[in-house]
């Protein structure tokens, strides 16, 4: 939605994938995202699942690479303390754009050499792209993955609508 000039604000969700967290890059590439003055209003760890993986690629379904794509999202390859991502909600004034612009092409060897995958991506010998750091493409995808990946719960300021609904019987691990 246009705020008071007239700029859209949008968030979208970023991941910083298993070989950014291997290559200890997670430092890196926030300083290099923070280029785009945007607010951080979500930030958690998370091990992907393959239901996540296949659900966040699920536009991808029907491509020669797609079973590797699942495998490198859920660090298979990368293996323990790795096989895990760093997932943000970015917010702010047309905050798409200003973050792919920094991430760079989804193919590293076509990136810009100072953009983020142009810098660190790689493309391995089975040719997946090894691009380091995921963001979302345009709004509505941003919604849909942010929805996937965050419980409004643990989002600053909620960008979407809610609502409560009664849970019959919960159970809550809480700290012994
Ligand atoms: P982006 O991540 O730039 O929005 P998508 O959504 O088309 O691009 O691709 C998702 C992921 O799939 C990429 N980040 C990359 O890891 C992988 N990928 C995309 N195209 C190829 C390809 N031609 N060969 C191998 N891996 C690919």
């Amino acid at each position: 939605m246009p705020n008071a000039t007239g700029k859209e604000i949008q968030q979208l969700l970023v991941l910083i994938k298993p070989d950014g967290l291997k290559k200890s890059l997670t430092g890196n590439i926030l300083t290099k995202l923070s280029e785009a003055k945007l607010c951080i209003v979500a930030a958690k760890v998370v091990h992907v699942g393959r239901e996540l993986a296949s659900d966040h690629y699920i536009h991808l379904k029907d491509k020669p690479f797609f079973a590797e794509l699942i495998e490198y999202i859920q660090g298979k390859i990368h293996g323990e303390p790795y096989n895990r991502v760093l997932a943000l909600v970015y917010q702010g004034e047309d905050a798409i754009q200003k973050l792919r612009r920094i991430a760079g092409a989804t193919n590293p060897e076509e990136a810009d050499p100072i953009s983020i995958r142009g810098a660190y991506g790689r493309i391995t010998t089975k040719g997946v792209y090894e691009n380091v750091i995921h963001c979302s493409s345009d709004p509505a995808e941003a919604e849909r993955e942010i929805k996937l990946w965050f419980d409004p719960a643990e989002i600053i300021g909620v960008p979407y609508a809610t609502k409560k609904i009664a849970l019959e019987k919960t159970e809550k691990i809480v700290w012994a």
